[in-house]
Parts: C-alpha cells; sequence; structure tokens
C-alpha cells in the first residue's frame, strides 16, 4: 500500500497517523506536536509511552518526543521544559510520496505565550517517516522586531526491554554535567554508557551519532544543529515519585534527546534556527 495519512483519534485527542512503506506507522499529537508512537515494518514500537500518562494538556504527554521550548529542564523561569508541549499545535503540510509520509505542525505566539515570554516567534516540527527511520525536525524563527534566546530539546523516550540490558555508544570522551549528583561536570570513560542507576547527564557538544543497542535491537541516533545530547533514566526511586509513570516504568524506557542546554541560542529577528533528531534502526 503506498503511504498516506489519517487524522485519528489518539487517547481522546486529536492526532495524525502516519503510514508509511511497508507497514511502518507514526503518530503524533496536535497537543504538543508529539510523536507518541513509531512503528517499524517488523512490528515493534521504539518509543516509550507511559500507560499513566495524562492527555488532558494539564501536564506534558509522558512519553515519545516531548517539544521542549524556549527553555531546557529549569535553566530559566519558565515552567519546566518550557510552554509548547502543553499547546495546539495547527497542521501545516501533509505529504506523502512512495518512500515515505510527512506532516508538518506549526505554533506561533499569542497572548498566553507573550505573558510568560515576551517575544514573538513560529515554531514548527516536521515528522517524517519512511520504511525504518524518523527524522523529526525543529525550526524556531524569531518574527518579532528584537532578538531572543531560547534552549530546548526534542525529549525522546526510547522503548526498550529492559534497560539494564541497553549499551548506548558514542559518548566516550565528551564532557557532561551530571543533573543526578549535584551538577558535577565529569567526562565519559566507558565505550559504551550503560543504567544501572539514576542517570540524568547532558553531554555537551556531541558531534558524533549514538548507538544503542539491547538485545536484537540496533538504533542510531544521528542529531543535526543540537549540540548536546542528554541521557535520562529517573530508575526505581524517582520514577516512583513520578506519577505518571507506573512503578516498572523506569525499566523500559531510556531518553536519549536531542538538546540545547549547555548554552543558549540567540536568534536575531527575522531569522531561523533549525535542529533535527534522526532515528534508525538497522
Ligand atoms: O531531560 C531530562 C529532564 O530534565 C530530567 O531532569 C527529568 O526531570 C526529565 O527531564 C523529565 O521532565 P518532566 O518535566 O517531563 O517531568
Amino acid at each position: 500500500m503506498k503511504p498516506f495519512i489519517e487524522d485519528i483519534q489518539f487517547h481522546g485527542i486529536e492526532a495524525l497517523r502516519l503510514h508509511g512503506p511497508r507497514g511502518s506507522s507514526a503518530v503524533i499529537s496536535r497537543l504538543g506536536a508529539q510523536v507518541l508512537s513509531w512503528i517499524t515494518p517488523d512490528g515493534r514500537e521504539h518509543l516509550y509511552l507511559s500507560e499513566r500518562a495524562v492527555f488532558d494538556g494539564s501536564a506534558a504527554i509522558r512519553g515519545g518526543i516531548p517539544v521542549c521550548f524556549p527553555q531546557f529542564a529549569a535553566l530559566g523561569d519558565l515552567p519546566k521544559h518550557g510552554f509548547v508541549r502543553t499547546r495546539e499545535w495547527s497542521v501545516n503540510t501533509r505529504r506523502c510520496g512512495d518512500d515515505y509520509a510527512l506532516v508538518t505542525l506549526g505554533i506561533g505566539d499569542d497572548e498566553r505565550t507573550r505573558a510568560l515570554w515576551p517575544y514573538a516567534f513560529r515554531a514548527e516540527i516536521t515528522l517524517m517517516l519512511e520504511v525504518d527511520r524518523i527524522d523529526v525536525e525543529f525550526c524556531v524563527e524569531n518574527t518579532g522586531a528584537a532578538p531572543f534566546a531560547f534552549t530546548g530539546a526534542l525529549h525522546t523516550y526510547l522503548r526498550v526491554v529492559q534497560v539494564e540490558d541497553v549499551a548506548l555508544a558514542g559518548l566516550y570522551g565528551h564532557e557532561y554535567r551530571d543533573a543526578a549528583n549535584g551538577n558535577a561536570t565529569g567526562r565519559e570513560t566507558a565505550s559504551e554508557l550503560t543504567v544501572d542507576r539514576e542517570t540524568d547527564r547532558i553531554f555537551f557538544n556531541v558531534r558524533r551519532p549514538q548507538l544503542l543497542t539491547a538485545g536484537n535491537l540496533s538504533l542510531t541516533i544521528e542529531n543535526q544543529g543540537f549540540p548536546d545530547v542528554v541521557v535520562w533514566n529517573p530508575w526505581v526511586e524517582r520514577c516512583a515519585g513520578i506519577k505518571d509513570m507506573p512503578p516498572d516504568g523506569w525499566r523500559h524506557m531510556l531518553c536519549v534527546e536531542a538538546a540545547l542546554a549547555h548554552s543558549s541560542v540567540t536568534l536575531p529577528a527575522g531569522e531561523e534556527w533549525y535542529g533535527r533528531q534522526t532515528l534508525v534502526v538497522a
């Protein structure tokens, strides 16, 4: 069947399902422009979505690929991870070819955003689905008359069978800040990062792709434009305190985020910034 895109209700909210080549599919919600599912032709789901996620906009949807903008985490006075993850986005483009399905969702400033952050902007998320790959591109445009600075992330929750079995290569030698350890800085000494405790590290200026392996899964993660990579797993105790995650949720996810976190980008009036995360299953 040729790729196509349909409007669906997903956990009671408006979303689009992209049907890609050879039975691949992806779901993106209008709430937050959040990719919530990505299934490859083998039927395997690659994004973690908490069974306790809330879909009423009162909190960000726990899982998939939340869009954090214009602030990463608590690096400023705005709500944690900014404000676009709990807003409705509009659907700007839908396009399919023989080998892909693509949608673009957009959002701009309004009274509510300007009350929090006094700038005029347009932001777009483009999701492209191919047979064994998704590309998520984030574009920010300064539509105002003054420059603004921002941080942000594509806060990707990868689904894994058991996080204890995951090895993440590509971060060796990189400097990081460890939010799970009083923001201590360090340098990664392992050729493959493994997770055996709460992990919340921002790796700076990562230019190489990462390779996540676990059992028979092999996934490459490649970021462009976003200088930093964040690796987050709350582990047992912190997970128990996250009300929209089940007690064993920590075991089935690992966030590997494309981030702009170490320093902000200043965008002059009228200019655009692009960042992208590409996930490919080998
Ligand atoms: O990106 C990692 C992080 O900032 C962690 O510190 C953790 O709190 C996580 O994001 C989730 O944040 P959230 O606001 O979605 O609960």
